[in-house]
């Protein structure tokens, strides 16, 4: 396939189908829905509800594209050992990573709240990476696989934007990525973090990176 082009925030977004790969950050059950470890800290978890669908959209357009996919899901190992201190306790939460909730044990690996939404639910081949950190990169094989497949632009969705997408892309803009942020595939607990969240990457002729809607990536791969 040759280079695509798509309009974004600060200027278009020039990319190759070939080394491009759609990262989704952490749309697991836990930031998402009641019970997990997103209403543990306080939030209202509806809020990042609205870039399912979008996200939901954009994975099948990848996948008809037969593009690189993967997938990440904050979490830590069942005995705890990934885990600082400092990590559990912040925030003094009602409860904790690691104690049983709901869906299972808070943001520990394999358990049900931990996995992701039925609706974004990865197919066997695409990638999955359990991270212990709000980044991709740090304590992962994420940037080893990236390397493997030969990839060198990122386009991302996921939750939270100031959180785990922030980090995960400020991660790989100083490892040499090119990364465009699709603004309704990222979602926040706080609209105004979101939004703010959104003009830091694109600010200073993409510091981080690129911005825009779904739709522009759609478009040009259909
Ligand atoms: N709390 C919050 O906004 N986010 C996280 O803890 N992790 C991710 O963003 N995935």
């Amino acid at each position: 396939m040759t280079v695509l082009s798509v309009d974004a925030r600060p200027y278009p977004f020039t990319f190759d189908p070939a080394t491009t790969a759609l990262v989704v950050i952490d749309m697991q059950r836990d930031f998402m829905e009641p019970g997990g470890f997103g209403e543990t800290l306080g939030n209202d978890v509806s809020l990042l509800r609205s870039t399912i669908e979008p996200t939901a959209a954009t994975l099948t357009a990848f996948r008809a594209a037969g593009m690189t996919i993967v997938h990440t899901r904050e979490g830590h190992r069942p005995d705890l050992s990934d885990l600082p201190d400092a990590k559990r306790n912040r925030g003094n939460p009602t409860l904790r990573i690691g104690d049983e909730g709901p869906r299972g044990r808070i943001l520990v690996v394999g358990e049900e709240g931990q996995d992701i939404v039925d609706e974004l639910r990865p197919l066997p081949g695409e990638a999955v990476v359990d991270k212990p950190g709000k980044g991709a990169f740090y304590a992962t094989e994420f940037g080893d696989l990236l390397q493997r497949a030969g990839i060198t632009s990122l386009v991302v969705a996921g939750v939270t934007t100031e959180v785990c997408v922030h980090t995960t892309v400020r991660e790989a803009n100083d490892r040499g990525y090119e990364c465009l942020v699709l603004s309704d595939c990222v979602g926040s607990y706080f609209p105004e973090f979101h939004r703010i969240a959104l003009e830091m990457i694109a600010a200073q002729g993409g510091i981080f990176g690129w911005v825009t809607p779904s739709s522009t990536v759609l478009d040009a791969l259909a």
